[in-house]
């Protein structure tokens, strides 16, 4: 019984890893071990003999149990000692950064020229989408032979089979939310109406949804020359620039009389846009003093007010601003390799409130 047990201590002290003390504990101890096996005999022996036997090999099979879990937790602590020696943690390493979100550069400049139109007492008004073509065309002196209610040109929504009134349309303009607030809130009124605006329009150039701000001051003395302040200090504050320069060229439009498209000075010095300065000339937006049909369609009496309207696109005012090169950019739902090129639009607060990765 001495030199089993000799025999088996020595060989769980010897065992090298957990295989070669599996080895041994089914040597041992396992169904066909070889203190097993001596368990198995003694249910041939006299009683007596059977008692003592009984009791050393049930002891025995203790010990080499016990000295089996020793060595499994000591072979276990050395090969944790041996993995920490050559594994470590950098805890001060930089955290991979999250990709997150940014404020799109159109909501931005949303954003951007409501803020500014507001410091001159413009509030911001809403309205639907879906609009009826009073609202759309009527009010807004468009008549019906007017081109821009041609199916070409507009997206006119479906009646239900025998419902003869004329369609509802996407709205194709922001104007029918002025013809709104001039209803609901008189005059002397200054809104601004950003938002989606629809048009049968597909090509480098033109998306069929794109974004407007439309904008109007009504008073009872209001002339061209307070729409043309107002631009001006409208381009100075969105450009950031001390000085701009615009040039009014007559044009015409339904809603307006006399009416004028306004281009802005700039410069193109190696494809680096410059505002203010240079011998060139963009349109950026279209304007004039309002119809005093449009006045009257609006509740608003033309013979006690005056008023200035404008209208711009800000997708492309956008792109001016950010140097974002083509208007199919705004459909890719990627546009951090713009940041690539140094277009600030993207360097803005993210939407969860920290730095945009
Ligand atoms: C009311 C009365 C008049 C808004 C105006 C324009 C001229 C104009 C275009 C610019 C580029 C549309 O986005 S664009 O294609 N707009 O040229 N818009 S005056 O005049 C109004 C608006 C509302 C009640």
């Amino acid at each position: 019984m001495d030199t089993l047990k000799a025999r088996y201590l020595a060989a769980v002290a010897n065992a090298a890893d957990e295989a070669g003390l599996e080895e041994v504990r089914v040597g041992a101890l396992g169904k066909k071990g070889e203190i097993s096996g001596l368990m198995a005999g003694l249910g041939k022996m006299e009683p007596e003999a059977r008692k003592a036997a009984g009791a050393s090999l049930n002891a025995l099979k203790d010990e080499i149990d016990a000295a089996l879990r020793a060595r499994k937790v000591a072979l276990g602590d050395a090969a944790l000692d041996e993995r920490l020696k050559t594994e470590w943690l950098d805890v001060t390493l930089p955290g991979r950064p999250r990709p997150r979100g940014t404020i799109h550069p159109v909501s931005q400049v949303m954003e951007e020229l409501t803020a500014i139109f507001a410091d001159m007492g413009f509030s911001v008004a809403e309205g639907p989408q879906v609009e009826s073509d009073w609202y759309n065309f009527d009010a807004l002196n468009i008549p019906p032979e007017h081109p821009a209610r041609q199916e070409h040109d507009t997206f006119f929504m479906h009646r239900a089979e025998g419902d003869n009134r004329p369609p509802h349309v996407l709205r194709t303009h922001t104007s029918p939310v002025q013809i709104r607030a001039m209803m609901d809130q008189g005059a002397p009124i200054r809104v601004i109406a950003p938002g989606r605006v629809y048009r049968m329009d597909m090509d480098q150039t033109h998306t069929p949804m794109f974004h407007q701000v439309e904008g109007m001051a009504i008073d009872r003395n209001i002339s061209m020359a307070n729409l043309k302040w107002t631009l001006e200090e409208f381009c100075r504050a969105f450009f950031e620039v001390d000085k701009v320069e615009l040039r009014f060229r007559a044009s015409h439009f339904p809603f307006t009389e006399p009416s004028a498209e306004v281009d802005i000075r700039y410069s193109n010095v190696g494809g680096q846009l410059k505002i203010g300065e240079g011998d060139k000339w963009m349109e950026i937006l279209g304007s004039g003093m309002m119809h005093p049909k449009v006045l009257a369609a609006g509740g608003i009496d033309p013979d006690q007010w005056q008023g200035f309207a404008f209208g711009m696109g800000i997708d492309r005012i956008a792109m001016l601003k950010y140097g974002i090169p083509d208007l199919r950019a705004f459909f890719e739902a990627d546009l951090r390799w713009l940041r690539h090129y140094g277009f600030s639009a993207l360097d803005v607060p993210d939407l969860a409130g920290g730095l945009s990765a």
